[in-house]
């Protein structure tokens, strides 16, 4: 029998010269890391606990075990070095049978954990859009084996691996179970069969065929069978099990169990409002209700390993899983052994996991890296250990929008992927299918997917005329409303993911009224408040009869007549205006109601609702007719800038913010001007955009863009300033 003894509760944290007692998970970033400014304390911390010699049988072995340390620990045991771990997102495991002593009474061995988030060279991550919070923010436990045992010390894997290949056609699985141990005979039960195998030189397999097998098959029906394996010195392990099968196909994009099975879904980080990343199972389930809500099959589990716990979650739930490590944003020359390290723990941890179908090699690697040979390399050794360890599974990577699609990267992965964000950062919305249509032509062997797309939107701001770097509910919402047709319209995307189902933390931020968040979530950062975009995606993917109404946060309206639009899986949709019946549209998913608010100061109570064969859905806001525009509304005061200039008098000889930014870059001055104010803009986005800023491809999309459109998607420039800086232009010369 094994024994498992959480080491969660009575650390001594030390911080610099400050000690306090915390129980684990913890973080200490969970404030500093969410508060913007990026200035987050990165550094050195100890963990000091005391700690029993445990009652055990002669031969026994004690482990520690370290579910996740951010970003590298040191272990050691009454002064002695015992462990070092690179990275901060997996489990790792150390020996501490030989180093505890027993004391006469209580706790005589003090266990020190140092742990360091630090910027270095060579741990992933070093440069992305999140913040690195440092800490020991999962679970800490020790596992006492009898002297023969399931092995505890590859890679802090199980000791366990099953592999069910499935038979579709004869309803079958054969599930071929390894496991490692120091010895002895292992007794492997699969559906209700048992094989009993010697270990030879550690290692014991044994096959099992399971008739009629019960698929795991998504959403629909994650079914799950579970695999045990017994030494005869009782120690015992378990891993669960999905038999499924997956094909990516590129003209017709994902398969589950032989039939079209689209992945539509989202993304997530690990860690939510005043908790950092120091989550608990119920922050896990939180979430995971919240995917299951929003009707999504699939999750891109950025940027790293998750807790196990998460992807268990996605296993009971059928959501088919990207998993990845954070090898992202930039290449390190001195970082590959870390990518192979982390990748390695990563597959040989997670293995087991029927939800997860492809591994992510990086994200974004070559936004501030050139495609050199070392980056290559250390893609191909990452490709061939993915598939090497699991032959089961894919690999893809998740590339920035201004990679080239003939860049020689795209020939490493199994299928391709591309993070875009035209519509939102740069460009217009329809330069997304633009992208897409010409890849899907001109590769119609690579399978191709979605892997980030969305609109940063502070719920506080409402638009009537929402605009592109308005940071409104509204803009993101109606930015969904394209993305999400242009996506149904094109089955042969093997995955899409929202980026990203929660806003989270990147203390370098600094944009859209708040400090150190990303706002691309559908839903805020403490899980309370879904954005009306939440709804639109609810209303395609889930089968449960819904209905919303946005706008429920934009209640002073000045407009006559008010466009409502409502979210609805149904066909039919019936606006009622104070209890009266106001119009029934029918519509697909989006129904736009034109509500007259005739009378000043009044309040106006709007229903919406859908019949179902169990009766009525319905959903209601309060909206206000008032004559002035609520100030709170609008993002940096930003006015309407369309009319900008056409007051000062124009002189089409001299430069203006209506030409592109090539073109002004092409003259010293002018270029001088707009290169300053552009480094002002990128140092408010965050650490990346400050990366990537002198990226060739970037530059080269921006240099197409006229200054105006660029100045107004970044936002925080007022009217005032515009026509400054136009003045300013309207003095150069062209050539
Ligand atoms: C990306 C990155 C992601 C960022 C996102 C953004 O492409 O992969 O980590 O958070 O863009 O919001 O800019």
């Amino acid at each position: 029998m094994r024994k498992i003894i959480s080491l969660n509760d009575n650390w001594k944290f030390c911080q610099n010269d400050q000690v306090s007692n915390v129980n684990l998970p913890h973080t200490w970033n969970a404030v500093d890391g969410q508060d913007g400014g990026n200035d987050y304390f990165r550094g050195t911390c100890r963990y000091v606990r005391m700690l029993e010699k445990p009652q055990m049988e002669a031969g026994s072995r004690v482990f520690l075990e370290i579910k996740g340390a951010a970003m590298s620990a040191g272990v050691s045991l009454n002064g002695k070095e015992l462990a070092f771990h690179r990275g901060g997102y997996s489990t790792f495991r150390t020996d501490l049978t030989e180093h505890l002593v027993s004391g006469g009474e209580g706790a005589a061995n003090e266990l020190i954990i140092t742990v360091d988030n630090s910027d270095n060279d060579v741990v992933y991550p070093q440069k992305a859009d999140f913040t690195f919070y440092g800490g020991l923010y999962r679970d800490v436990n020790l596992i006492i084996v009898p002297e023969t045992h399931f092995d505890l010390s590859y890679c802090g894997a199980p000791g366990i691996k099953v592999t069910p290949t499935v038979n579709l056609e004869k309803k079958s699985a054969s599930v071929r179970v390894e496991t490692w141990q120091t010895g002895g005979n292992v007794t492997v039960t699969v559906d209700g069969q048992s094989r009993t195998v010697r270990s030879e030189n550690g290692y014991a397999s044994a096959e099992f065929v399971i008739e009629n097998v019960h698929l795991w098959d998504g959403v629909q029906d994650p079914y799950l069978y579970m695999a045990k394996a017994v030494l005869d010195s009782g120690d015992e392990v378990s891993a669960r099990f999905g038999c499924r099968t997956f094909e990516i196909d590129a003209q017709k994009g994902f398969f589950l169990n032989g039939r079209s099975y689209p992945l539509r879904g989202v993304s997530r980080h690990q860690d939510c409002k005043g908790a950092g990343n120091a989550l608990t199972m119920e922050h896990h389930k939180k979430d995971m209700e919240i995917v299951r809500e929003i009707g999504a099959n699939t999750l891109r589990l950025a940027h790293y390993q998750h807790a196990d716990e998460f992807y268990d979650l996605c296993d009971e739930n059928g959501i088919l899983v990207w998993a990845e490590i954070p090898y992202i944003t930039m290449h390190m020359k001195n970082g590959r052994e870390n990518t192979l390290s982390q990748m390695e723990e990563l597959v040989a941890q997670c293995y087991n996991h029927p939800s997860i179908v492809v591994w992510g090699l990086s994200n974004e690697i070559t936004a501030a890296s050139a495609v050199n040979e070392d980056l290559l390399e250390n893609h191909r050794l990452l490709n061939e250990l993915c598939h090497r360890m699991d032959q089961t599974r894919l690999t893809t990577m998740a590339n920035v929008f201004m990679l080239e699609t003939d860049s020689p990267i795209l020939d490493i992965p199994d299928v391709n992927s591309y993070n875009l964000y035209f519509g939102w950062y740069l460009g217009e919305l329809e330069q997304n299918e633009e992208f897409f249509d010409e890849f899907h032509e001109k590769y119609p062997d690579r399978p191709i997917g979605f892997s980030e797309y969305g609109a940063d939107a502070n719920p506080r701001f409402q638009n009537s005329h929402p605009e592109k770097g308005d940071y409104s509910e509204s803009y993101q919402a109606l930015y969904h409303e394209h993305m999400l047709d242009m996506i149904e319209k094109r089955p042969w995307l093997w995955a899409t993911h929202v980026w990203n189902l929660f806003d989270f933390a990147a203390d370098g931020r600094d944009e859209g009224g708040k400090h150190g968040e990303n706002q691309k979530g559908l839903v805020t950062f403490d899980r309370q408040t879904k954005k009306d975009a939440f709804y639109l995606y609810k209303a395609a993917w889930n089968k449960e009869p819904m209905v919303h109404i946005c706008g429920s946060r934009y209640v002073d309206r000045t407009q006559e007549v008010t466009e409502i639009r409502v979210y609805s899986n149904a066909e039919e949709v019936s606006v009622y205006v104070n209890g009266t019946l106001f119009q029934t549209l029918q519509a697909h998913r989006v129904f736009c109601f034109q509500v007259p608010l005739a009378e000043k100061e009044a309040e106006y109570r709007i229903e919406a609702r859908i019949q179902t064969p169990d009766g009525t859905v319905s959903d209601a806001i309060v909206v206000r007719s008032v004559r002035e525009e609520n100030p709170e509304y609008l993002f940096a005061k930003k006015q309407d800038v369309v009319n900008w200039f056409d007051q000062d008098e124009f002189d089409p000889g001299c430069f203006s913010v209506s030409d592109t930014l090539a073109d002004l870059r092409a003259n010293p001055e002018a270029g001088a001007i707009v290169n300053q104010m552009m480094e002002k803009g990128a140092a408010s986005r965050g650490d990346v955009a400050e990366a990537v800023k002198d990226n060739p491809g970037l530059q080269r999309m921006m240099g197409r863009m006229t200054l105006i459109s660029l100045l107004k998607q970044a936002g925080e420039i007022d009217e005032e300033s515009i026509r400054q800086l136009n003045r300013i232009l309207q003095k150069i010369k062209k050539a």
